[in-house]
């Protein structure tokens, strides 16, 4: 059964964090353990927007959102943290410690410094400092609806590397159990308090064991308005494969966005429980990182609705 493992998670990135997770899985090791294995490399990383080094909210800070989910069922959240570096890390220790799936804000952080996180200065990485210092000259404290779509591909969804401050992450062991992780320091300029869909079980994310996983990146609020990571799963119980169901998931947000699907990116990774991965993203440009024992690198081009 041990050829069975994979695990596959979205974007570039994806494929360093992979090998975090690869390590794990290749010595037999839980779904769990390397999903958040896995996306810790990328929320450690210094050369992209997931974690602290990510784009601040309006008002310069960074706020970090996350989740994890394994194979019974368990999940744990947190949303709106400041200043700790591995909010995976704080999602799992809420699933595990917790009576609770989901922690926001002061108290989260409460929380993670109660239990050894270190509280990190409140500093902007020197990138985001630099976006920060370039969006404030434009779009002072203005309350902008839609800025993710101004055309600014440092902060719009559909655009360069800038963009990707999520990474979601779904892994299978060789025991055929699945589990999945996401993390993200959301969109860049946000509203402060804003949540995006990444830490919401059911929208960045869902794990059935009997069924399979999914997992969500892009505009995050047209995610959660569809729920997307359970849509396909549940797709998936339809009986749809991998990437018939995201692809089904993602043309029920173009139907429900309209003329409007244009302005934004959704995209979906899934796996099934035989171990088959599948994506599909509304925009082009959308690729997943895959990793199983035949090939330990592989970038996937999704297929693209418009
Ligand atoms: C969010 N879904 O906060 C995230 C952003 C994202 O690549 O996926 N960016 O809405």
């Amino acid at each position: 059964v041990r050829g069975k493992a994979l695990v596959l998670s979205t974007w570039d990135e994806g494929l360093t964090a992979n090998q975090g997770a690869w390590e794990i899985l290749q010595k037999g090791g839980p779904a769990l353990d390397a999903v958040e294995a896995g996306v810790r490399v990328t929320e450690a990383s210094q050369n992209c927007c997931v974690g602290l080094g990510g784009n601040p909210d309006r008002e310069g800070h960074v706020t970090l959102d996350a989740c994890i989910m394994d194979h019974q069922f368990n999940c744990g959240s947190v949303a709106a943290l400041e200043r700790i570096k591995h909010p995976i890390s704080v999602a799992r220790r809420i699933m595990e410690k917790t009576p609770h799936v989901m922690l926001v804000g002061e108290g989260a952080q409460q929380f993670a410094v109660a239990q050894g996180f270190p509280l990190e200065p409140d500093r902007l990485s020197p990138d985001a400092e630099k976006a920060y210092r370039e969006w404030l000259k434009t779009s002072a404290y203005k309350p902008i609806i839609n800025i993710e779509n101004s055309g600014n591909k440092k902060v719009g969804p559909v655009g360069g590397p800038q963009n990707h401050d999520t990474i979601a992450m779904l892994a299978l062991d060789a025991l055929g159990n699945l589990s999945g992780s996401c993390t993200t320091s959301g969109m860049g300029f946000k509203m402060r308090g804003r949540v995006g869909d990444s830490p919401l079980i059911g929208s960045g994310l869902y794990v059935d064991n009997g069924v399979g996983a999914a997992a969500a990146t892009g505009q995050g609020e047209d995610v959660i308005r569809m729920a997307g990571a359970h849509t396909v799963v549940e797709l998936m119980r339809q009986g749809l494969a991998p990437e018939a169901a995201c692809r089904a998931a993602i043309e029920r947000v173009a139907r429900i966005k309209g003329a409007q699907a244009k302005d934004i990116q959704v995209c979906f990774i899934a796996v099934d429980v035989q171990g088959r991965t599948g994506a599909f993203a509304l925009q082009k440009g959308f690729s997943y990182a895959l990793c199983n024992a035949q090939n330990q690198r592989q970038l996937v081009k999704s297929g693209y609705l418009l």
